[in-house]
């Protein structure tokens, strides 16, 4: 359980470092078995071998532009790596992520919307452009899922850990201004996100500060899917191996808009999305973790 004060810290903040979770037992399982998947690469899977949603190189299409090869500074992207390993089945409903994600949406009931692995290799991994999440999943409203952010490696300014903006997840919609920011790719650059921007004049935040937000391995950080974020380049000798699980809550409805997720809906525009389908499981059912198998 989170404390109370953890509550308010990322009410106050949209994000929160919930500090260390995962043993080292279970990182090394997890480690090997993400870097088993990465080595086959998005054409090593047979037909009816389960498998990822999407596995591509970001930086070569994802956020900017269109879908393709791989570019001269990979972000490696897999979506949904659950449904390729049952360990990792097992971290979308870790009773403490699943828990916490409950405490800091309020609501007692969660799904996976769908995971994401993001891996910037040694020296050339490339960046994540400044966004907000929730404007980028329009199939799914309201904008209220929140997402837990877990590194395989320490994660700091050096290999490229996210950055976030405190206070920004209560300025409401801001893609038309992030989407200007993208030339913002490496740590020198990375914070001066925005700079003539002005918050709403009602949001308790009024600044635009970005920070670093350095993960151990072992840690949980949580934020919310308006908060503003992203991540520079890896220049340094080590892997940024993390995957974010993002949840949401039992509010969300389908709205029929594009997403990579959206062709494995199967419900009618404007129901809830807890009828959605077997690609969007349930984790979180009266405020207690559903494990795997029901
Ligand atoms: O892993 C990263 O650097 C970015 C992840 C991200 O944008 C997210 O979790 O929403």
């Amino acid at each position: 359980m989170l404390s109370e004060q953890q509550v308010d810290e990322f009410d106050g903040d949209g994000f929160l470092n919930a500090g260390p979770v995962l043993d080292e037992a279970l990182l090394a399982r997890l480690t090997e078995e993400l870097d088993r998947i990465l080595e086959k690469g998005p054409d090593g899977f047979a037909e009816r071998e389960p498998q990822p949603v999407l596995f591509r190189d970001l930086a070569a299409g994802g956020y900017d532009g269109e879908d393709g090869g791989s570019g001269p500074t990979p972000v490696w992207q897999i979506v949904n790596i659950w449904e390729a390993s049952p360990l990792f089945e097992g971290l979308i409903r870790h009773p403490f992520v699943v828990k916490a994600s409950s405490q800091l949406t309020g609501f007692d009931s969660l799904q996976v919307w769908h995971d994401q692995v993001q891996y910037k290799p040694p020296l050339v991994g490339g960046a994540t452009g400044w966004h907000q999440d929730a404007p980028l999943w329009p199939s799914i409203e309201p904008m209220t899922p929140v997402s837990a952010w877990i590194p395989f490696d320490d994660a700091d300014e050096s290999n490229g850990c996210m950055w976030m903006v405190p206070g920004s997840h209560k300025w409401g919609n801001q893609m038309d201004v992030l989407g200007t920011q993208h030339h913002l790719k490496t740590l020198a650059e990375f914070a001066d996100v925005a700079p003539d921007f002005v918050p709403p004049p009602d949001a308790p935040v009024r600044e635009v500060a970005a920070v670093c937000r350095p993960v151990r391995r072992g840690e949980v950080h949580f934020h919310h899917s308006l908060t503003w974020h992203g991540s520079p380049m890896n220049r340094s000798e080590r892997p940024r191996r993390a995957i974010a699980i993002h949840y949401m809550t039992g509010e969300a409805r389908y709205t029929g808009r594009a997403h990579c997720m959206q062709p494995f809906i199967t419900i009618d525009v404007g129901q809830p999305m807890s009828g959605a389908g077997p690609h969007f499981p349930v984790v979180c059912r009266d405020g207690e973790p559903v494990p795997r198998g029901n």
